[in-house]
Formats: structure tokens, C-alpha cells, sequence
């Protein structure tokens, strides 16, 4: 396992996160949810940066057949002559733009700034460069009569709204891709709905009666994390990149403990998980987690 310092000094914006392990989940042996079983070249620990020289590197371009197919949240084609992206900025009403720092364009594509993956290409992701999600961390103190605190470490139990996803079976977060020119508040909180309200379901009356009550709640959120996600799905040319959200309540008599989850969207489970190491979540899902237990002094 390897960890490399994330955080540059140069970086303002890459805040409060100083350590996330990188490229361990994008660097397994298959490429997910391929039928063809897509091989990633292995990529040892010590080569993962582009500095470290490995002469024979030369990974498999691969892009999925559904983004082949040009659905209408993906690039076209990097040799497609009307493509013309205007990289490290924001292109039209797409955010092209890295929340760490500037990558490098080799041989007219984005570069992965945190190093190999062992395949080329867009994968299952839609952009070429950053492909922007945001993150909503719902949490609430576990309270049967009192809160509870937990048997080893005294700490109170936190616990926050973990998705089942519908593609892997992994639990995590529920976050989902910002849509062009949608703010990231807007995306946490349509996300949130989505998945673990099942509000794509709702009647148009429901639908604003679940907001009305969520608003205020989506609007005392606290950023825990912003920048790269080590994604299963990342390549040497396309990544996951995030802001994560804490929204947290305070109060027993506050929303979230009245609330219904119902799973919807790209979730087919829900539920309220107590929060400890012991967590095994999708992507960097479990770092971001882990910076809301320490934010609130609970129970790791
Ligand atoms: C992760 O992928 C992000 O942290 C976010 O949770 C998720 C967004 O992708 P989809 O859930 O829309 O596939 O990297």
C-alpha cells in the first residue's frame, strides 16, 4: 500500500486533507464492470508517479461501449475533429478544471496527475481530464433513550446515510456527477434525494414537500474534503474528482430522525450506518468518513 501526500503547498484550495491513498483501488487487476474482463497493466507500488521510469509501460486504451456510444453527458472522441476542448478551464458550461492543481496534456491527452493506473483511454468515465461529483455526508449522533457511546473508546457513535450502489454492490456515500453548469450544492442535494430518498418516484407534490423540509437542513453543510477520489474507475487519462459535504444534526428533535430513507436512482439500498474503522466503503469514501468521525470527536 502506498500513500502519497495529496496536499501541495501551492494549493489552496486542496484544504484540510493531507493524506488519502492513492491509486490502490484504480490499480486492480480488472477493470470493472467489463463482461470482456479488461486487464489493467500492474503498476508496482514504486512506478505509480510518472517521475519513476518504466521503460516498457504501455497500457490498454480502453473506453466502454456505453460512452462509445456518445450518451449526452460524455466527450466525443479525443481524435474527433470537432472536439475541442479548452483544457484546465471552464469549457462552456464544463468544469475541466483539476480541484489540486494544473495536469499535463501528453500526446493531446489529460494526464492523471496522480500517476499510473495501468490503462489508458476514458474507461466508464464520460470526460476526458476531471470528472467532477459531489459527496453529501449526512450524519446524526446513534441515540437509543441517550446518545450512544461506544463500549471501547467512550466516544459517541456517529452514524451518516450509506448507500448500497447499484453497480459494484459496495456500500458508500450517496454523491453523484455535477451536472454542467449545476452549483455543488445543488448536486448535494438532488443527489442525496435521488438516492436515498428515492425522490425520482415522487409525485411533483411530494417532491417539493421533501425539499421545502430539506433546504434549510443542505444549507449548514461543512466541506471536509475537495479534490481527487482513488476511483475504480480512474485511467492514466480520466479521474474522479469530488467535494464532499458534511451536513450534520445536532438536535434528536432535528429532520433526521424522522426521515424515511427509501433507496432510488443508483442505489438499490439504504440505510443509517454506525461509523468506525471497521467501514469498508466504495472509492476514498471511507477517508472522507473518517474526517466527519474526527470533525465530531466520535467514535473511530
Ligand atoms: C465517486 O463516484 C464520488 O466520490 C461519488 O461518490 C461517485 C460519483 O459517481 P456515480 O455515483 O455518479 O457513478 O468517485
Amino acid at each position: 500500500m502506498i500513500w502519497v501526500r495529496t496536499a501541495s503547498s501551492s494549493i489552496k484550495s486542496f484544504h484540510k486533507s493531507s493524506l488519502v491513498r492513492m491509486h490502490i483501488k484504480c490499480r486492480g487487476s480488472f477493470y470493472p464492470r467489463t463482461n470482456e474482463k479488461v486487464t489493467r497493466t500492474e503498476v508496482p507500488d514504486d512506478k505509480v508517479e510518472w517521475s519513476a521510469s518504466f521503460h516498457d509501460y504501455a497500457p490498454r486504451q480502453y473506453t466502454a461501449p456505453h460512452i462509445l456510444a456518445g450518451p449526452e453527458y460524455a466527450d466525443p472522441d479525443i481524435s474527433c475533429p470537432e472536439f475541442k476542448p479548452l483544457w484546465n478551464a471552464v469549457d462552456g458550461n464544463i468544469n475541466r478544471c483539476s480541484h489540486e492543481e494544473s495536469y499535463n496534456i501528453v500526446d493531446g491527452y489529460p494526464r492523471n496527475m496522480h500517476g499510473r493506473t495501468g490503462i489508458a483511454g476514458r474507461g466508464a468515465l464520460g470526460r476526458w481530464g476531471p470528472n467532477h461529483a459531489a459527496d453529501p455526508i449526512v450524519t446524526r449522533w446513534k441515540i437509543y433513550d441517550n446518545e450512544v457511546a461506544h463500549g471501547e473508546t467512550g466516544k459517541p457513535i456517529l452514524q451518516f446515510v450509506c448507500i448500497q450502489r447499484r453497480d459494484s454492490g459496495e456500500w458508500a456515500i450517496p454523491g453523484g456527477m455535477v451536472d454542467p453548469g449545476e452549483r455543488v450544492s445543488t448536486t448535494l442535494m438532488r443527489e442525496f434525494q435521488e438516492e436515498a430518498l428515492n425522490c425520482l418516484e415522487m409525485t411533483h407534490e411530494q417532491k417539493k414537500q421533501t425539499e421545502d423540509k430539506l433546504k434549510n437542513f443542505f444549507q449548514g453543510g461543512e466541506e471536509v474534503y475537495r479534490g481527487y477520489v482513488d476511483d475504480p474507475r480512474n485511467t492514466d487519462n480520466a479521474w474522479m474528482e469530488t467535494v464532499a459535504y458534511n451536513f450534520h444534526e445536532s438536535s434528536q428533535d432535528g429532520i433526521l430522525y424522522s426521515l424515511q430513507l427509501h433507496a432510488g436512482d443508483d442505489a438499490q439500498a439504504v440505510k443509517w450506518q454506525d461509523i468506525s474503522s471497521q467501514l469498508n466503503l466504495y472509492a476514498s469514501h471511507r477517508d472522507f468518513i473518517q474526517k466527519v468521525a474526527e470533525k465530531h470527536n466520535a467514535h473511530w
